[in-house]
């Protein structure tokens, strides 16, 4: 299977639509799949038509994880996993936390394992109300990655991050919304209106501003208080000399409504 069909893209009014399609696997991650996503990920960091991202999975799931009959360790003589993150999961991972542009996530059905830790990766997740997040990796004796750990405690505190990944429990999205994982919750029917409209909408905003201040708000996690102030003084400092300042406050004085360009 190539790297295309595993993988879906198309561009409308700014956004660039990813959609991993293995549906009949619940979008296990193969090797293609992500090789094709990483192919997605490089164009939107490229491209200047690109303005947001929205990620999401074909199917009646978001994404079941790694797919587990490409690693079964009793078909292969050794599976090193270092080298299968450090090849496939981490550069995606890189791409989409560096990516100075919003990468909304649909979640339609089931994120498992990496897929859930892929989902939880990107800046603004919307799902479905039927939708579960599973850290599988315990039932199959692996430890939370594609930055699950670090993600994990930082998003729920490290009580909930450590009982998720030993009990590798279903959370429904009411719950994960609740915990403060995700953002949205919608009826099944409306994911993929809801999450399109959003994206659309933040397409055509100051995007260079939204890219710095998902810079920023990263960076809070490591940074001293003192840091981040420095911080947002040098990003300020960009966002202020961008085309999309000036628009914004020309329109705001004339009462109009600003046409930003991302620039
Ligand atoms: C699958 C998968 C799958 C293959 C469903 N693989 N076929 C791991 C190793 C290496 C390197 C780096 O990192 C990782 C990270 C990881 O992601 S580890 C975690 C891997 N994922 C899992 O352990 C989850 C496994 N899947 C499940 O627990 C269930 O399938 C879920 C809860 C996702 C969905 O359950 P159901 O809705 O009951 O669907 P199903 O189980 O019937 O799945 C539908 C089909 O998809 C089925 O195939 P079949 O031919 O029987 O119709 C499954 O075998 C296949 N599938 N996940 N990860």
């Amino acid at each position: 299977m190539n790297e295309e069909s595993v993988v879906l893209s198309s561009i409308e009014d700014g956004v660039l639509s990813i959609t991993l399609n293995r549906p009949e696997k619940i979008n296990a991650l193969n090797d293609a799949m992500h090789l094709g996503l990483r192919a997605c990920l490089e164009q939107a960091h490229a491209d200047d038509k690109v303005r947001a991202v929205l990620l999401s999975g074909a199917g009646r799931g978001f994404c079941s994880g790694q797919d587990l009959a490409d690693r079964d360790p009793s078909k292969r003589e050794a599976i090193d996993l270092e080298s299968t993150l450090e090849r496939f999961y981490n550069p995606n991972q890189r791409l989409i936390r560096n990516l100075k542009k919003p990468i909304i996530c649909a979640v339609n059905g089931v994120a498992a394992g990496a897929g859930a830790n892929l989902a939880l990766s990107c800046d603004i997740i919307i799902a479905a109300r039927s939708a579960k997040f599973i850290q599988a990796f315990a039932k199959i004796g692996l430890i939370p990655d594609a930055g699950g750990t670090w993600m994990l405690p930082h998003l729920v505190g490290e009580a909930r991050a450590k009982g998720l990944a030993m009990t590798a429990l279903p959370l429904s999205a009411e719950q994960a919304m609740a915990w403060g994982l995700i953002w949205q919750v919608v009826e099944d029917d409306d994911l993929m209106t809801a999450a399109m409209t959003l994206a659309k909408s933040l397409a055509s905003g100051a995007t260079k501003a939204l890219g710095l201040a998902k810079q920023a708000i990263q960076a809070a996690g490591t940074n001293s208080f003192e840091e981040q102030l420095l911080l947002e003084s040098e990003l300020q400092k960009q966002a202020g000399r961008s085309h999309d300042f000036a628009e914004g406050v020309r329109a705001f004085l004339a009462k109009r409504p600003p046409v930003f360009q991302g620039k």
